[in-house]
């Protein structure tokens, strides 16, 4: 038990019936609260937007849920309203065991700026703070599971391997939006930053 287990964004809102709902979303729950025995740490994520943010659609006149615009900082694919600060799809998803977090760490707080990654947002170089809590722990070894593959799973699990930290993704225990071959870009990227990519 040296490992820290990473749970991203287990919320009803990437559930099924959720506002960005992600295919068998809830089918991980169980598989996510038995894997927390084996880890010394376990640290949620939650995905956590002022309800102006300027990663949803309904921001920006004219524009549809999964259109692409061209953000301050880059690529930025337009959401439906989800995750709003304090609402029930904020929430973690019911089932979830969060009882045995030490962190719960919210992310995508700024209004301007979206955060799929739990070290950074999507500038890149926003740092959440994640890198020195695990640093002062001497956690080294991250397992990562939760919602979605191919967007926050995928870039926290890259900026780890990045930062140097040993990583893994569990995909039985994750699930994805699949958005234009996203998920298998997120695989293929993975592999290719040393992730092993169970
Ligand atoms: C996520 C899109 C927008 C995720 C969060 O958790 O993968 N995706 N916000
Ligand atoms: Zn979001």
């Amino acid at each position: 038990m040296t490992h820290a287990l990473i749970v991203i964004d287990m919320q009803n809102d990437f559930c099924p019936a959720g506002a960005l709902a992600v295919a068998g979303g809830d089918e991980i729950v169980a598989g996510i609260n038995a894997r927390m025995a084996e880890a010394e740490a376990v640290i949620l994520t939650q995905d956590w937007h002022p309800a102006d943010h300027a990663s949803f659609a309904s921001q920006h006149a004219g524009r549809a849920p999964m259109e692409v615009i061209e953000a301050a900082y880059g690529p930025q694919v337009l959401w439906p309203d989800h995750c709003v600060q304090g609402s029930h799809g904020a929430a973690f998803h019911a089932g979830l065991d969060t009882t045995r977090a030490d962190l719960i760490l919210r992310k995508g707080f700024r209004r301007a700026i979206d955060s799929y990654s739990a070290f950074f947002e999507n500038d890149q170089r926003t740092p959440t703070g994640l890198e020195g809590y695990l640093r002062t722990r001497e956690l080294t070894s991250l397992e990562f599971v939760g919602l979605a593959t191919d967007f926050c799973v995928a870039w926290s699990a890259l900026d780890a391997a990045r930062l140097g930290f040993e990583v893994r993704v569990l995909t039985g225990l994750c699930r994805g939006i699949d958005l234009d071959g996203s998920m298998t870009r997120a695989l293929k990227d993975m592999r290719a930053a040393g992730i092993a990519v169970l």
